[in-house]
């Protein structure tokens, strides 16, 4: 299929006021009867009207009542004799689906004998024909009919207004939701499922019933869930003004969807990991998803329902909002400037993992992209991430007060409305005249048109004589697909001063009367700028781009001491974070720069690839009496093994993974005591809390462990493995639970299967749990190739299932993704699995598979023998003839 341009934008030529659907529900045969108030749009030239349709059985259209002319046309439905004038007409189509047979997961399916939908993006065409674009918003009355027995519970989005009994044992009701809506956000659900309630009252006084529906024996599992959403309700009040808008508010929970969740009018359905969560079965990342995930979708209801997107290449307009929104509660929610920091980090680790290499791969798109062939390949992380930056940076541009003003002028213009990311910053800019942001907005706006991640050039010198810093900027951008040539960016550049001792220097620009503060926040819009310090009396440090504040690559000359410095008293806990894996990065590639030989784990290092000096600040954080257990976890990790090859030109991803062991393990042995140490004095008392400061103790305790069992098994001995079985047998949760049995997996000692085997037997039925355990098995370290005949042994396990997406991630993306050290292979081994999955994936649903199809995003960096293999493999994808167009869409970028 031909790319589809957002040039090409044209408003619809009709508009559909109202629709009303009748489902009578079956598994193999589903009727849908859709009548529409239709009418010519008088902005655009009278044309036949088209609707979208896709796996439909058409058995009747009328127009008025009266039968009429049609043809087909590329699938679509084209109607040619219609009523003239500007009249509204009556257009009711009858059609059929077959649920039971819809792997695709789009459209109308049945998952454990329950129907579910998925519309978001074109999954409503899967339903009936319609006019399936975001643009064209209706309101909607839905009647439901099925069997009562296999199908108790009918749901729809809007209020219940009328249900009751049918004949032969069939029952129905009757939904209308007041709000008008795209075809992207209907939903419904029927089948046997139990809900737990809650009624909520709203700063107005107005009444809410909430909602949350599971299969019967998971109601034990729902109370997190349902707090999630009376937090985020609260909050939207409390930050925003944005009330709840609806009488009911509710969510479904199913084990059989292509992504996290999604956020339908009143009638949000997830993935089962995004609600069920206990003690004994859920992780405390578990719980802190859940809840970030329950905030992202209801504050879409403001953010992408009530302001939706014109057409999908605004898809960040929705997106990027609604991450940034999530971000903001989340961290709110955590409370203490320093959990809010581990938030940040978290959420800028993500960014630069997954993000950045997207922006420097063949998959590269701006943040509003210009073209796409299929819209579901673009539910990226550079829609959703980046986009949620490209917001923070306003954010940090019009301050906090200018932010909110912006958003109550953003509802005031455009509420019910379809618009475009330029409405969005437009509304931004508008509410705060004067700003940064107001000034410079066409030049801001170029985050939302060009790709690829900016490269920041800061070069500082001291003049003793002049008492001054100068600290020149400069930025640049890698081209990137179709874009040779970039323009500056607005970049804000949030930074400080640290004096020889650490002090926070107040910071004075040349010109100024009098220093103002110790951290401000500078605009670099050109190519180059320099700023001068005055009065710095001994030469400073800088502590550039605080808080992560743009989303750019940092390059600094900064000499290992000055690292140290900052890691040790930099008052922004980012950059303290920051100066501690520049610290470990470096060591990192000089290493895999070293001649040394050999590629095996632990091969041509002689065990001091780490200074001590870099130990010893380690030590100090992990010891440290003030700093947060979170935080020092995050500090005392290495870079992912994905982002220090993303530093590299070329990459031997052996030899990057055998570096990163190597530093693992002498960070493990080095620190041994200091791991004990750390192990005993964060152990839980009392009850299991899932908050950010026990998650954080109980991270750092896990992380103790995992590191304890290395440095024991590099050592042959067995005193750690042995404590880790134990706390595997007697966990009261499931994060200490899991991090004992990682440890001793991780480290590849024996107790590992006793331990794998127990957990099993302990969990099997529970299918959240049961991905765990596959996935850290197919994610384990490689020993002599062992890691790909594991997995295909972990596929042949009863227990595995292709056509689940959940448990096909659990190992096949978990291996792909990762496992790098396993995946490459240099006989290929690897990538040849990867193309055997991609197409059997394809052939059930192409969502997941074009999912895994990007797992060799970046082959083109790879070293001999693995970049020819890896081409060979993507090449193989692409010589099938039977592709999806979303798997064909990401192997021909590939290629290109
Ligand atoms: N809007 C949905 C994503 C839909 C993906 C369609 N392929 C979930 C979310 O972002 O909240
Ligand atoms: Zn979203």
């Amino acid at each position: 299929p031909a790319a589809i341009q957002r040039q090409d934008y044209a408003p619809p030529a009709y508009w559909i006021d109202a629709v009303q659907l009748t489902f009578d529900l079956d598994p193999a045969k589903t009727r849908v009867l859709s009548k529409m108030q239709v009418r010519r749009n008088p902005q655009v030239a009278p044309q036949p009207l088209r609707l979208d349709g896709e796996e439909l059985n058409l058995a009747r259209v009328q127009v008025n009542g009266a039968g009429t002319s049609f043809k087909m046309e590329d699938g679509q439905l084209v109607l040619e004799n219609l009523p003239g004038g500007h009249e509204p007409f009556e257009l009711e189509i009858f059609t059929t689906c077959q649920p039971i047979k819809n792997t695709q997961l789009s459209g109308l399916y049945v998952s454990e004998g329950t129907f579910f939908t998925q519309c978001e993006a074109q999954g409503f065409r899967r339903i009936t024909y319609f006019l399936d674009r975001p643009d064209v918003m209706a309101t909607y009355s839905v009647l439901l009919r099925a069997d009562k027995a296999a199908y108790p519970v009918l749901l729809s989005n809007g209020n219940l207004v009328e249900s009751g009994e049918l004949d032969d044992g069939r029952h129905f009701a009757r939904w209308v939701d007041p709000h008008k809506k795209p075809s992207y956000l209907f939903a419904l659900v029927a089948g046997k499922l139990v809900a737990r309630e809650q009624k909520i009252k709203s700063r107005a006084g107005t009444e809410h019933l909430l909602q949350v529906w599971v299969r019967a024996g998971d109601l034990g599992k729902t109370e997190h869930a349902m707090n999630s959403l009376m937090a985020s309700i609260a909050w939207d009040e409390a930050r925003f003004n944005l009330p709840l808008d609806l009488e009911r508010f509710m969510i479904v929970a199913t084990s059989d969807f292509n992504m996290g969740a999604m956020e339908n009018k009143g009638l949000n359905v997830f993935n089962t990991k995004y609600v069920l969560a206990s003690q004994a079965t859920a992780t405390d990342v578990d719980f802190a998803n859940i809840e970030s995930v329950v905030g992202h979708e209801y504050f879409h209801n403001w953010t992408g329902n009530r302001v939706t997107c014109r057409d999908w290449f605004q898809l960040s307009l929705k997106e990027g909002l609604t991450v940034f929104r999530d971000q903001e509660f989340s961290m709110d929610m955590a409370g203490s400037p320093s959990a809010r920091a581990v938030k940040r980090i978290e959420d800028v680790r993500v960014l630069r993992t997954v993000q950045f290499p997207e922006d420097a791969g063949p998959m590269a798109h701006p943040v509003r992209p210009d073209s796409y062939v299929e819209i579901n390949n673009f539910y990226t992380v550079t829609i959703y991430e980046k986009g949620a930056e490209v917001v923070r940076m306003q954010h940090n541009l019009v301050g906090r007060e200018g932010f909110a003003r912006g958003m109550k002028l953003y509802f005031e213009r455009h509420d019910g409305q379809a618009v475009t990311c330029d409405d969005f910053a437009a509304a931004m800019a508008d509410a705060n005249p004067g700003s940064e942001l107001s000034r410079r907005l066409e030049h801001f706006k170029r985050w939302y048109s060009q790709a690829g991640t900016p490269r920041v050039k800061a070069v500082g010198q001291y003049d003793a004589a002049a008492q001054t810093y100068t600290l020149q900027l400069s930025q640049s951008c890698p081209a990137t697909p179709g874009q040779a040539d970039k323009q500056p960016f607005v970049i804000p550049v949030t930074l400080g001063l640290l004096g020889p001792q650490g002090a926070a220097l107040p910071l004075q620009l040349q010109g100024e009367e009098q220093p103002g503060g110790t951290e401000r926040t500078v605009v670099l819009h050109e190519a180059q700028q320099t700023l001068t310090f005055t009065h710095v009396a001994q030469p400073p440090v800088p502590s550039l781009l605080r808080a992560f504040s743009a989303p750019v690559v940092l390059e600094c000359d900064y000499s290992d001491e000055d690292l140290l410095l900052l890691l040790a008293h930099d008052s922004d806990p980012f950059n303290r974070w920051e100066a501690g894996q520049r610290l470990l990065l470096r060591v990192a590639i000089e290493s895999i720069a070293a001649p040394a030989g050999g590629t095996g784990a632990g091969a041509g290092f002689d065990q001091r690839l780490l200074p001590p000096a870099i130990v010893q600040a380690l030590q100090g954080v992990l010891r440290h009496p003030q700093l947060d257990a979170a935080f020092k976890e995050l500090v005392l990790s290495l870079p992912s093994e994905a982002y220090i090859a993303e530093q590299l030109d070329t990459v031997d991803p052996q030899r990057v993974h055998a570096v990163r062991e190597a530093l693992r393990l002498e960070l493990a042995t080095a620190l041994q005591a200091d791991w004990e140490w750390a192990f005993e004095t964060h152990q839980d008392s009392g009850a299991y809390r899932p908050d950010p400061q026990s998650a954080g103790r109980r991270a750092l305790a896990g992380a103790a462990l995992s590191m304890l069992c290395l440095a024991a098994q590099a050592q042959g001995d067995s005193v750690w493995p042995g404590k880790a079985y134990q706390r595997f047998k007697s966990a009261g949760n499931m994060t200490d639970r899991f991090n004992a049995l990682a440890a001793l997996v991780t480290s590849g000692h024996e107790l590992a299967a006793p331990a794998l085997q127990r957990f099993h037997a302990l969990f099997k039925g529970d299918a959240l749990v049961i991905d765990k355990w596959f996935a850290l098995q197919a994610a384990t370290p490689d020993r002599a190739g062992d890691a790909l005949p594991a997995v295909r042994a972990l596929m042949q396990h009863p227990d595995f299932s292709l056509k689940n997406p959940n448990r096909a991630r659990s190992v096949i993306f978990s291996y792909c993704n990762g496992n790098p050290g396993g995946f490459h292979r240099a006989d290929g081994a690897g990538y040849a699995f990867w193309a055997e999955q991609v197409l059997q994936l394809d052939a059930i649903n192409p969502q997941v598979a074009a999912r895994l199809a990007r797992s060799l995003d970046r082959w083109s960096k790879l070293a001999e023998p693995y970049r020819g293999a890896a081409r060979e493999a993507i090449a193989r994808v692409a010589g099938h003839a039977a592709l999806s167009s979303d798997v064909r869409e990401v192997v021909t970028r590939a290629l290109a």
